[in-house]
């Protein structure tokens, strides 16, 4: 189905103008579309969900559904007392009266407000930016951290539950017929087999104190990196947290670690010159400042002592799930050429070396905030 036609579903007033392609993400396909009138202009994002990954559309509509309804009576209560107007998108209707339109071949397409006059950088771009992002997380944590985790179903079962990826990863060598001749078709294919092996007892660090009982489920963003938080063009300060599919019951650490991991490393994702791939402390500092700014009264003492963990964990993760989809034959990340999701593992192992090399300095300043 033509998108002009798709976005005629959605209640929107005007004509439209224009409709194209925004933004790099990953799994779903994301479009701006543009409509006037006489005397106005609206804008909006139209999204096609990536039936692979999310195999249930319906529930992350009603999960974005109660996000907005918890969310904006919130903000708008609090917005006297703020130094700046906080925002959360929200869902636009179809006429009649739906939350997303499933077209004749079962994709489920969806339209959400833009966050205007903002924009999200696909990089750092100084320590008050990165100081911005962090208050972002740190105010979304703070804005669902009373939303019961019972009313939200779990979009992606375990995504952020790094043994998880592990066991996907030993299944996958074990029951993908070509995954094997891949591991072994190339050094660097073997190198990442290596770090992994060599960090296996480190992947349950999270789960095992989730067990333990010292950390907690909240309910945590999923994806909060860099370019999925919005920065006024105005003030320079952070508006809001955009890409709402997978918030979810979880443990906070990894959004922590997550938006951390995409912050401080310029390079990006991906960077196939591994030298430039480095772990940027002083945009660590300024993020952590900014984020415990809001967060200072929901971090306990074991949650500020697994902060470390959960940076060197996520990119970690992040690196396994590259290569395992690597090995699996790119079934699951939107890739442009074959050996994207090696070298994308490639960026995550370095830059997950690069956070161990700097261990210490990287404790002590959490130990300062
Ligand atoms: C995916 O599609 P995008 O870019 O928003 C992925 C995240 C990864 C990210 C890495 C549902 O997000 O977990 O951190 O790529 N989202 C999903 O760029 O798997
Ligand atoms: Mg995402």
């Amino acid at each position: 189905m033509e998108l002009s036609l798709l976005i005629h579903q959605f209640g929107l007033p005007g004509r439209l103008v224009t409709i194209n392609p925004l933004g790099s993400g990953n799994v779903n396909d994301t479009y701006l579309a543009i409509f006037r009138n006489t005397y106005d202009e609206k804008q909006v994002i139209l999204q096609r969900i990536n039936k692979n990954v999310f195999p249930q559309p319906e529930v992350i509509m009603r999960n974005l559904h109660r996000i907005a309804n918890h969310a904006h009576p919130k903000l708008e209560q609090e917005a006297d007392a703020t130094d700046r107007v906080w925002q959360l998108p929200k869902i636009v209707q179809t006429h009649d009266g739906k939350d997303y339109f499933r077209d004749e071949d079962g994709d489920v397409w969806r339209v959400i407000t833009k966050i205007a006059s903002a924009t999200a950088f696909n990089e750092a771009q100084g320590n008050e930016h990165a100081m911005e992002c962090g208050a972002v997380l740190g105010h979304f944590h703070w804005l669902l951290s009373d939303l019961p985790p019972d009313q939200m179903a779990d979009p992606l079962p375990g995504f952020h539950i790094t043994p998880q990826y592990l066991a996907k990863y030993d299944q996958t060598l074990q029951t993908v017929p070509k995954a094997k001749d891949r591991l072994n078709a190339s050094m660097e294919a073997r190198r990442m087999a290596s770090f992994i092996e060599e960090r296996r007892g480190f992947a349950s660090v999270l789960q095992d104190a989730l067990n333990r009982g010292e950390l907690s489920l909240r309910m945590m963003h999923g994806d909060p990196k860099v370019n999925n938080i919005m920065i006024d063009d105005f003030t320079g300060k952070g508006t809001a947290m955009i890409d709402l599919d997978t918030v979810s019951p979880g443990l906070i650490h990894y959004d922590f670690g997550d938006a951390l991991r995409s912050i401080c490393n310029h390079a990006g994702e991906e960077e196939s010159n591994l030298s430039h791939v480095v772990f940027d402390l002083d945009l660590c500092e300024a993020f952590c400042k900014g984020y415990v700014s809001h967060a200072r009264d929901f971090l306990s003492e074991a949650d500020r002592y697994y902060l470390y963990d959960a940076i060197r964990l996520i990119t970690f993760e992040l690196g396994m799930r590259f290569f395992q989809d690597y090995l699996a034959g790119s079934v699951y990340f939107k890739i442009r050429h074959p050996e994207q999701n090696l070298n994308r593992a490639r960026v995550q192992f370095r830059l997950c070396e690069s956070i161990e090399s700097r261990e210490r300095m990287i404790r002590d300043l959490l130990a300062k905030l």
